[in-house]
């Protein structure tokens, strides 16, 4: 088999390159290890900036969003049962989207298939061959059949715990890393979201969110320690916390009722530096994860997408290789900056095991001066809404 550009994973940075390329006439051919139904069942992101809204506008998959998406101008932070609004729209003239990475997923599997777009699922063994020649090649196992594509390009949008990553030598790869001592205890219930607004809060017992996905669907998150599991916490337990977390007044009208959903992420931050090796791109989760405080994981996927799209047209339309010899360093740029922003959101809202008194009093100290001035209600909004592309 033969393709312009190899695509391992298809997770959203997966099949939204493979939608932007077909769109340019560029064909590539995507790799997953999961089934469809799988991918199409996994709940994650629910915030989608506005640079990644207008991609998926580009890439003709946003006409869904924009139907039934939420539009937000804002968010609340909540500590000690007082809730202040950072207004977006006013401070930047930006919004965000609220629409969950499910229905994205959904989305863009119906583009692909509508153009015809070549995809194997539940594949094994990949292998990245020689990609630091003028002709890389991807070997894999599909239906008990060994196969093989010949390839220009090998893009690895294969998440953190894909072969990407790892086919790039350790003498090149240089990796960085804060591992955060708990987690978030997520939970999807088929009830009204508490608020029109997602409300982060900050509160002595740990971190709350409160998110949505529709009128009729919320979103919620704990900080629980790493090592709860999913069987400790009762659907009736976990409401009782998220009500003691959120300012009394969310929490007497809060609808609880069945969760559909329940898991526990750990919260990491990690980049992987260089994003390129010869031939073979890194993109999204493959090269960086976040913790989820800022919202900034898909959109980072979505943004590396970008850059590496871009790029590919200006050598497949112009043969100028300049995009391909800068994307690392113009993609990194980007993330480390919402790598801080994660973690700075992270840092400013959980309790941490080790907290000093010292140290809660910075935080105090930050929400309050948050609080207070627009100057830093300005620079949270500006990172939320998301940087340029
Ligand atoms: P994905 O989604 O992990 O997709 C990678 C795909 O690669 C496949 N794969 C392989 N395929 C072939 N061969 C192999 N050897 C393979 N190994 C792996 C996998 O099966 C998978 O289908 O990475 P991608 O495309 O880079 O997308 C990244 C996003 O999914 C991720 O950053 C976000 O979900 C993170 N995230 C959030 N991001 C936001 O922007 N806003 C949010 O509000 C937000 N909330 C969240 C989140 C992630 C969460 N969890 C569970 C980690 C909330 C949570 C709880
Ligand atoms: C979500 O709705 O899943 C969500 C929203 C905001 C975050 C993280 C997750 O910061």
């Amino acid at each position: 088999m033969r393709t312009q550009v190899a695509i391992i994973g298809g997770g959203p940075a997966g099949l939204l390159l493979s939608q932007l390329l077909h769109q340019q006439g560029i064909d590539s051919v995507l790799l997953e290890r999961q089934s469809r139904a799988y991918v199409l069942a996994r709940i994650r992101a629910g915030v989608i900036e506005t640079g990644a809204v207008e991609l998926l506008r580009e890439a003709g998959v946003g006409e869904r969003m924009d139907r039934e998406g939420l539009v937000h101008e804002g968010i609340y932070l909540a500590t000690s049962n007082r809730g202040f609004r950072i207004d977006f729209k006013q401070l930047t003239g930006g919004t965000v989207m609220v629409y969950g990475q499910t229905e994205l997923t959904f989305d863009l599997y119906q583009a692909r298939d509508a153009m015809g777009g070549t995809m194997f699922h539940e594949v094994d063994q990949v292998r990245i061959h020689d990609a630091d020649t003028d002709k890389p090649r991807v070997s894999f196992r599909h239906e008990g059949r060994d196969l093989s594509i010949d390839c220009d390009f090998v893009a690895g949008c294969d998440g953190f715990h894909g072969v990407s990553r790892k086919s790039i030598p350790d003498s090149v790869l240089r990796e960085f890393e804060r591992v955060y001592p708990f987690g978030w205890l997520g939970v999807l219930s088929k009830t009204p979201p508490v608020s029109d607004e997602l409300i982060y809060a900050s509160h002595e017992r740990g971190f709350a969110l409160c998110s949505m996905r529709n009128p009729n669907l919320s979103r919620y998150y704990l900080q629980v320690p790493l090592e709860h599991t999913v069987e400790q916490w009762s659907d009736d337990d976990f409401w009782q916390e998220l009500r003691r977390r959120i300012p009394h007044d969310a929490a007497e009208s809060l609808v609880s009722g069945i969760s559909i959903e329940k898991s526990i992420a750990p919260l990491r931050s990690f980049v992987a530096e260089p994003m390129r090796w010869g031939r073979l791109f890194l993109c999204g989760d493959a090269a960086h994860i976040v913790p989820p405080t800022g919202a900034k994981g898909l959109n980072l996927a979505a943004s590396d997408v970008y850059y590496l799209w871009r790029a590919l047209c200006r050598h497949y339309e112009e043969g100028d290789d300049q995009g391909i010899e800068t994307y690392s360093a113009t993609a990194l740029s980007r993330i480390w900056k919402a790598e801080r922003f994660s973690w700075s959101m992270t840092r400013l809202l959980h309790r941490f095991p080790d907290q000093s008194s010292f140290d809660l009093r910075m935080q105090q100290a930050e929400l309050e001066y948050l609080e207070t001035s627009v100057a830093a209600q300005t620079s949270l909004a500006e990172n939320y809404i998301g940087l340029p592309y």
